[in-house]
């Protein structure tokens, strides 16, 4: 395990902007597998902290805004309301979930600022930016569309062409309008005075340290290298009112704002920090977490954001001086969605209709359900589709008829035959002591999985314990000895007890609503853990319910989906989400 030298963990999943709801992609990327994580780490009691939070600067915001004549102020309020209650509702599990819109924020992102710009690694420039004088402000990003120059299409952004893919500088966009509500007029290109993050000063150190990271994912490595190697100066400050201040006092620097990705990831300082005041009361508890070598440090999140996880905050913190780098960048590739119509895997989009969203699918499915399924379908390597007919045939397939079903089969004959408490094993024979070393291997061999984020392979190892479970069962069948020896059944189900015992640990991280109702049956305690760390519950996965340890009623863990049901829920879905 390469965590060796490693005392506290701090897990960060992307903000997600607050100007819509989040939808099951973002979820099978950057939030569950970082949920199952940390779950993990703080059933093994190591010290884990993970922060989240929505991001609520940024032009699409005050667009959304401008569109549905409200004010930023209600755009954020509305989604980072909603999205937090998503996350909670599905069970993840950050340990506080901030905004960036918080005046803390505020505070973290200038001082940052300053710091970087007292040690010269910002400078300012003049620019040339579409203004719109019937407006009389500038247009940044997508304020501005026109004709792309490539493609000559109508519709293209400001500085790239959705239709051809196309990337120019602004000034080739060809017949430009302002576009926001109320002004379609000609914009002017007019001077502007922005300040530049000298990304290249960081190119060495930033080399050198993606260098000692041979273990990342390719998917990641590779962009992060790609960007290396050809650092350019950045923008970081925008024409804009929305947006944390630039802590400058030149006339140049009013009015203007620090664009939204330089803001964001200092977030995950912010709402540490935050973490700190609310839960320890101290201002300063922060900074373990972000400045001491024994802090692993681990982003989640989805491909498109790899540039600022690996180069840029990377850059950003190395300019502070005294902050820690990421030990590990989980990134994630896509999850698209099967059209039930044509069979094939579709983007997922807002303009298809085929997004869904958390809390939609949370209305009409448990969140274990949800959970299994995209995790057992995470797009870790590769993309991956999600299929209305599949996510039924897996759930019912695997989490029901293997792991539930073994569970509910083996409790049900102990609590009947054995007056609810774990029979007495007598004489174990080699088979039941083969199950019964399944038990610490099969712990094992998950825990070995969630230690190199491969959250699909942790999931299947799982299940595997559970189908090799239902062979011992069906091998023993205890429902036959129950008629002629009642010694033979007590012992086959003082094993089941045990492999649903060690079941009920490992589930935990992955479905946690499931492994609450076992621990209940079973009269067991899981772990809690926590930021200060505590016992390690996991391997108590591997200990023995003592023979006459009483069971309670058992109770179906995994209910299965209907085939109907799920028919009418995914044509509900289009016609509720859909377009
Ligand atoms: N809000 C983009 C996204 O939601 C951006 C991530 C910020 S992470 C610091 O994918
Ligand atoms: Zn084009």
């Amino acid at each position: 395990m390469s965590s060796s030298k490693f005392t506290r963990t701090l897990v960060t999943s992307a903000l997600p902007y607050a100007n819509g709801h989040i939808h099951l992609g973002h979820i099978a990327g950057a939030y569950l597998p970082a949920d199952i994580y940390t779950r993990y780490k703080r059933q093994r009691g190591e010290a884990v902290l993970y922060v989240g939070g929505s991001d609520e600067y940024g032009v699409p915001i005050t667009l959304s805004a401008l569109k549905e004549g409200i004010s930023p102020q209600d755009v954020i309020d509305r989604y980072h309301t909603a999205n937090k209650a998503a996350f909670e509702t599905l069970g993840i599990s950050y340990d506080i979930y901030g905004r960036t819109s918080w005046d803390l924020h505020a505070d973290t992102t200038q001082k940052f600022f300053t710091k970087l710009y007292d040690d010269g690694d910002i400078h300012q420039e003049d620019m040339e930016l579409w203004y719109s004088e019937a407006s009389d402000r500038f247009l940044p990003d997508r304020y501005v569309t026109g004709t792309c120059p490539k493609c000559e299409k109508e519709g293209a952004n400001a500085d790239e062409c959705e239709k051809c893919g196309a990337q120019y500088s602004p000034h080739d966009l060809v017949s430009p309008k302002a576009a926001i509500p109320g002004d379609d007029s000609s914009p002017i290109l007019k001077k502007s005075r922005h300040w530049f993050l000298d990304l290249p000063k960081f190119q060495a150190n930033l080399k050198t340290w993606l260098d000692t990271h041979p273990e990342w994912r390719a998917n990641v490595k590779g962009i992060a290298y790609s960007w290396v190697d050809d650092l350019r100066s950045r923008c970081i400050t925008r024409d804009t009112d929305w947006g944390v201040p630039i802590p400058l006092d030149t006339p140049e620097a009013a009015g203007k704002k620090i664009y939204v990705w330089f803001d964001a990831p200092i977030g995950y300082v912010t709402n540490t920090r935050q973490w700190g005041i609310d839960v320890k009361g101290d201002d300063t508890a922060w900074e373990s977490w972000w400045k001491e070598e024994d802090t692993r440090l681990l982003h989640f999140i989805g491909k498109d954001n790899v540039p600022f996880h690996a180069v840029i905050f990377p850059a950003m913190l190395q300019g502070q001086g005294d902050f820690i780098a990421a030990d590990t960048v989980v990134g994630n590739e896509y999850l698209n969605v099967v059209n039930r119509k044509t069979g094939k895997a579709e983007k997922a989009s807002k303009s298809k209709g085929n997004m869904i969203t958390v809390q939609w699918a949370l209305e009409h499915f448990a969140p274990d359900v949800l959970r299994y399924y995209l995790c057992a379908n995470a797009p870790e390597s590769k993309d991956a589709d999600f299929d209305w007919d599949e996510f039924m045939l897996r759930y019912n397939g695997e989490l029901c008829d293997v792991v539930g079903n073994f569970a509910h089969r083996s409790l049900t004959m102990t609590v009947k035959n054995f007056d609810g408490q774990v029979p007495e094993p007598i004489n174990l024979d080699e088979e039941d002591k083969a199950m019964l070393a399944a038990i610490p291997a099969g712990l094992d061999a998950i825990a070995e999985s969630l230690e190199d984020f491969r959250f699909r392979q942790a999931l299947e190892r799982f299940i595997d314990l559970g189908r090799k479970a239902n062979v011992y069962f069906d091998s023993r069948a205890p429902w036959v000895t129950r008629k002629t020896d009642m010694e033979r059944t007590g012992t086959t189900l003082y094993v089941c007890c045990q492999v649903v015992h060690a079941l009920c640990h490992a589930m935990a991280p992955f479905m946690p609503d499931g492994a609450n109702k076992l621990a209940g049956i079973l009269n067991v305690t899981l772990a809690q853990g926590g930021p200060d760390g505590g016992e390690d519950g996991w391997n108590v996965g591997k200990e023995l319910l003592p023979a006459g340890a009483t069971l309670n009623k058992p109770q179906v863990l995994f209910p299965k989906i209907d085939k109907d049901e799920l028919a009418r829920l995914a044509e509900l879905h289009k016609e509720e989400e859909g377009q």
